[in-house]
């Protein structure tokens, strides 16, 4: 719950947020003009090497199978997907039932003979699917798998080792740290807003009284943990009263809000090892910034 979530990241020596909680409708339209960020290279580049590979895609994926996708998908590349793959039954599973719900309206009338079965519920926890009928594969791109800490990773990979015997995973790689940073710092200042939002948002939500114009956006590449860092940075000494909490903030203290794990090829794969998942299949951008990696779940035979 929102709440109790921020009582105690605020209460951490390193003040952190869950990054979960950007994406309220105001902060799920900020993140929607993210994407279109010219310096914001991660949604093109995806969709680039979807549109590129998508008849090997598929054929990896399993025509006829049912696609599982982490995220609520609204996007073209999810389109490109399910046009290719013709699933025998779409289940988006998604924290906001909102995002949840305009997506399965758009896609049952794109695809009036699919059966969408939405699935409301937060991944970050062990969930239950509805029962298969057959074949399943879990799609999980825009490396939203990044924005987990590794062992959140490696557990998330471990629950859906229970859900499909195959999985397509998008995930950003590691490149010029400059890239990176123009990425999380774009100069019309969306990224900032989408970040100090978070404040807006427990304001509103829970009658807090953060001044986010006395906070900044703070993002960099921490090139030894592998990840983009955000944070809101405090201007000034100062306090800030939520329910019946106070929080004091030195200046220039920080609220962490979101890692972006950036993973190399081999990275990646170590990391579905460890969660008994081998990489099968990459397919790249032509710049070469982007992955996607086909893992197949080692211990099915398949
Ligand atoms: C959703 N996720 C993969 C984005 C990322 O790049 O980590 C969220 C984001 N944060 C800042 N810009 C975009």
């Amino acid at each position: 719950m929102l709440k109790d979530d921020v009582i105690a990241g605020l209460s951490l020596p390193q003040k952190a947020l869950p990054p979960k909680y950007f994406y309220d409708a105001v902060g799920s339209r900020l993140f929607e003009r993210i994407c279109r960020l010219p310096e914001y290279y991660l949604t093109r580049a995806e969709l680039a090497l979807t549109r590129r590979h998508i008849g090997s895609i598929a054929r990896f994926a399993g025509k006829g199978s049912e696609l599982i996708e982490y995220g609520s998908g609204e996007s073209l590349k999810t389109r490109l997907l399910i046009r290719a793959l013709r699933p025998s039954a779409y289940l988006p599973v998604d924290i906001s039932a909102a995002a949840l719900r305009a997506a399965t309206q758009r896609l049952a009338r794109e695809f009036p003979r699919l059966r969408i079965v939405p699935v409301h519920a937060d991944f970050s926890r062990p969930l239950e699917l509805p029962a298969s009928k057959g074949r399943r594969i879990v799609y999980f791109p825009g490396s939203t798998i990044g924005n987990l800490l590794p062992e959140e990773a490696h557990a998330f990979l471990s629950m859906t080792r229970g859900q499909a015997t195959r999985m397509l995973v998008g995930v950003d790689l590691k490149k010029d740290a400059n890239v990176l940073h123009a990425a999380y710092n774009d100069s019309r200042r969306v990224t900032a807003a989408f970040n100090l939002n978070l404040l807006a948002r427990i304001n509103r939500e829970l009658g807090a009284d953060f001044d986010p114009r006395r906070f900044a956006h703070y993002a960099f590449y921490n090139a030894a943990l592998g990840r983009v860092e955000m944070h809101l940075v405090s201007l000034a000494r100062q306090s800030v009263r939520i329910a019946r909490h106070r929080f004091s903030f030195d200046a220039g203290e920080s609220i962490h809000t979101e890692n972006s794990y950036k993973y190399s090829v081999e990275d990646f794969r170590d990391l579905a090892a460890a969660a008994g998942f081998a990489g099968k299949k990459v397919w790249m951008d032509r710049k070469g910034l982007f992955a996607l990696h086909g893992l197949i779940n080692s211990g099915s035979g398949s």
